[in-house]
């Protein structure tokens, strides 16, 4: 029987596996100035998941996890229907358990980038704290922050203040998860930072299962977090992407005007992103993907 479609992203699908858990598929798709590319990026989907696994099973002390099991062995029997364009399944999803997600994204910014760097331009704050006069663009904060925003259903998600979180999920729960997030951060940047990569920020998603607070989704992933090369980190300027930035250059090299369709990626763009997605995951998890699921299909056996 085929697996019935819950929930479709741009790059990523969940399915309801029966038995109140899901399979979250993560393709190989790859999108740049918000419109999806038609080349896949090999490799990109089992780099997602294995990093996922990582991550949860490295902070398994601090929170349970939905993860079940990323062994294909373990999928009910209609996910090798699922097989995309020959890219079997293994490696890039995961069975879970169906968690009852807060209505937040919770994001931790270590660095100044984003959204958090036009607040502070305007009011010196980041989502209502106050932060030292002077910072620049990509400056490091004095510490990690919590900085909570709601779940949009359409358009972009808003930035919200500790107490506005407060109020959409109890103070109890806010607490805990402000201090879970900050602390899986904290551990993430340090173990990355001694690999070259700066974690400037990552988003997670929490939710209850079996009235715990648990890491769902996926976790300190390159499309879940600002990942930047730290010998190119420059504060007053806007750090390159560790995984995406060649794919932007030679984009805006183009001239494409960031309209569908976008321009068709030459070999050497879709194989250098790849190798990015895969040298991000053996620096930061310090693993190799050719350990991962997956790898005989895609021969990193001959790497
Ligand atoms: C995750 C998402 C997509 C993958 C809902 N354990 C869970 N329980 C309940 N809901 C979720 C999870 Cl992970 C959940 N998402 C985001 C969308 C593919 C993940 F298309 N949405």
């Amino acid at each position: 029987m085929a697996l019935t479609l819950v929930h479709s992203g741009k790059v990523r699908e969940l399915y309801d596996a029966g038995d109140d858990r899901l399979l979250m598929v993560a393709s190989d798709r790859i999108s740049a100035f918000d419109v999806i590319m038609a080349e896949p990026i090999t490799d990109k989907g089992r780099v997602l998941t294995a990093m996922t696994v990582h991550w949860l099973d490295a902070l398994s002390d601090l929170a349970p996890s939905h993860l079940v099991s990323a062994d294909p062995a373990d999928f009910p029997s209609g996910a090798s229907t699922l097989d995309d364009g020959g890219a079997p399944l293994a490696g890039r999803a995961l069975l879970v358990r169906r968690a009852e997600m807060l209505p937040i994204e919770c994001i931790v910014r270590g660095y100044l980038a984003g959204s958090g760097w036009a607040e502070y331009k305007r009011s010196q704050t980041l989502h209502g704290t106050e932060l030292p006069a002077g910072m620049r663009q990509s400056d490091r904060l004095p510490e990690p922050l919590f900085t909570p925003s709601t779940k949009a259903t359409e358009g972009h998600d808003e930035n919200i203040s500790y107490e506005q979180a407060a109020e959409l999920v109890g103070r109890a729960t806010a607490t805990k998860a402000r201090d879970l997030c900050v602390e899986a951060y904290r551990r993430a940047a340090a173990v990355a930072e001694t690999h070259g990569i700066i974690v400037a920020d990552t988003k997670f998603e929490l939710g209850f299962i079996d009235g715990e607070l648990a890491l769902c989704d996926e976790v300190l992933t390159p499309d879940s977090s600002r990942f930047w090369p730290a010998d190119q980190w420059e504060p007053g300027t806007s750090p390159p992407s560790f995984d995406k930035q060649p794919l932007r250059d030679w984009l805006e090299d183009t001239g494409w005007d960031k309209t569908p369709p976008p321009p068709a990626l030459p070999d050497e763009i879709v194989k250098e992103t790849s190798e990015r997605y895969i040298a991000a995951y053996e620096r930061v998890c310090g693993r190799r993907l050719a350990d991962w699921y997956g790898a005989d299909w895609y021969g990193e056996g001959g790497r």
